[in-house]
């Protein structure tokens, strides 16, 4: 039971059993971990895909062939594995040329740099077969007003993501950009803060079509922001590219814990609202194992990522498919909301004198919801009490 399989589309990027500890206060407490082991250990833990930043793979500066080799010894270990490489991202935020952004950068030069190192990005996608590649603004923003001119930013930020759907569709790649949001961390405020923002931007864009989101769990949460309802608005848009899964316990620096830890009922609500709507996507963990942790905990981490996702799963479909929860959604008429309001038009709801002048304002106002009834059917599930 709750035993991950490839089936179960799940991915990690090399970043996250990779990450060595190292945190503003303290230095590494691990040592690096080769991305063939990686994808060895993940494919045994039941994983089917990884994903990485260009620097995760081949540190940053490094010459064609050292290029080459790295990536051939990575495509070695996915086809003896046969995992895939599920999504690819590019690292515009360690090296210290990226200190004040890249996309949006005041300096032009470094901005044009930032260019170049995504396209050559987009070709290693390409060429691994990733469909999905993900941009996170990770300093794209400022920690004083007068620094960024926040609108001039964002036609950088237009012109660089136009530019990179011209790309693709000149070189006939079958890949689509997931834009990540997140509010601040590193920087004091990051452009594209929430989901909301994002889809927004993406509506400015040359080629929408090209353009989602990749809503990481605790970037939401770390504004504050219901998760489960900003994937639902990003699904209600056609936009969920791709998914961060992680744990984040409230408003907090971005604590990126295994999947199922921090807010627990948030994750119940995100998987039964991903698995209702049949996303067929990655299940992609973002998250960093403690730095507490030696490497027999990495692997732990990981794989409690993967047993929460599957037990919040069955805990999820359990709650649907009792009929005292249905009779209980019934109840709190959750099915009434799916009908259209108006269906019969303007004319039909202005001549309905039930609608307004005959309608019992004091009765509807005195029907109770019964939200607590079904809200502790949730939770007797999610705690396998039923
Ligand atoms: C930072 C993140 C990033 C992005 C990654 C992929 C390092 O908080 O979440 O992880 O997910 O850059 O675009
Ligand atoms: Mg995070
Ligand atoms: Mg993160
Ligand atoms: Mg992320």
């Amino acid at each position: 039971r709750f035993i991950p399989t490839p089936e179960d589309k799940f991915s990690f990027g090399l970043w996250t059993v990779g990450w060595q500890g190292r945190d503003p206060f303290g230095d590494a407490t691990r040592p690096a971990l080769d991305p063939v082991e990686s994808v060895r250990r993940l494919a045994e833990l039941g994983a089917y895909g990884v994903t990485f930043h260009d620097d995760d793979l081949f540190p940053f500066g490094s010459s064609d062939t050292e290029r080459e080799s790295h990536v051939k010894r990575f495509r070695q270990a996915l086809d003896a594995t046969g995992m895939v490489t599920s999504m690819v991202t590019t690292n515009l935020f360690t090296h210290p040329v990226f200190k004040d952004g890249a996309f949006t950068a005041n300096d032009r030069d470094v901005r044009r740099f930032a260019l170049r190192k995504t396209l050559r990005n987009i070709d290693l996608a390409a060429e691994l077969g990733a469909r999905t590649f993900v941009a996170w603004g990770g300093r794209e923003g400022a920690e004083s007003g007068a620094a960024k001119d926040v609108r001039v930013a964002l036609d950088r930020m237009k012109e660089a993501f136009d530019l990179f759907g011209e790309y693709v569709t000149e070189q006939g790649y079958d890949l689509r950009f997931a834009i990540e949001p997140k509010p601040n961390e590193p920087r004091g405020d990051i452009l594209l803060p929430t989901v909301g923002h994002a889809l927004a931007f993406i509506d400015r864009l040359e080629r929408p079509e090209l353009y989602g989101v990749n809503p990481e769990v605790g970037h939401e949460q770390m504004a504050g922001l219901n998760f489960p309802h900003s994937i639902a608005q990003a699904l209600w848009s056609g936009k969920l590219y791709h998914i961060d899964l992680n744990g984040q316990n409230g408003i907090k620096y971005d604590q990126d814990l295994r999947f199922g830890a921090g807010d627990l009922r948030a994750a119940f609500w995100l998987v039964d609202l991903l698995e209702s709507a049949g996303w067929d996507g990655s299940r992609h963990f973002d998250f960093k194992p403690p730095r507490t942790e030696d490497f027999d905990g990495v692997w732990a981490s990981a794989a409690g990522c993967m047993r929460n996702y599957l037990i919040l799963k069955e805990r999820a479909a359990a709650f649907r498919a009792d009929p005292e929860v249905q009779e209980a959604l019934r109840a709190s008429r959750v099915d009434e909301l799916a009908r259209p309001t108006a269906p019969e038009g303007l004319a039909g709801l202005l001549a309905d004198q039930a609608a307004y002048e005959d309608f019992d304002v004091t009765a509807a106002a005195e029907r109770g919801m019964a939200f607590e009834r079904l809200d502790q059917l949730a939770m007797d599930h999610l705690l396998a009490a039923r």
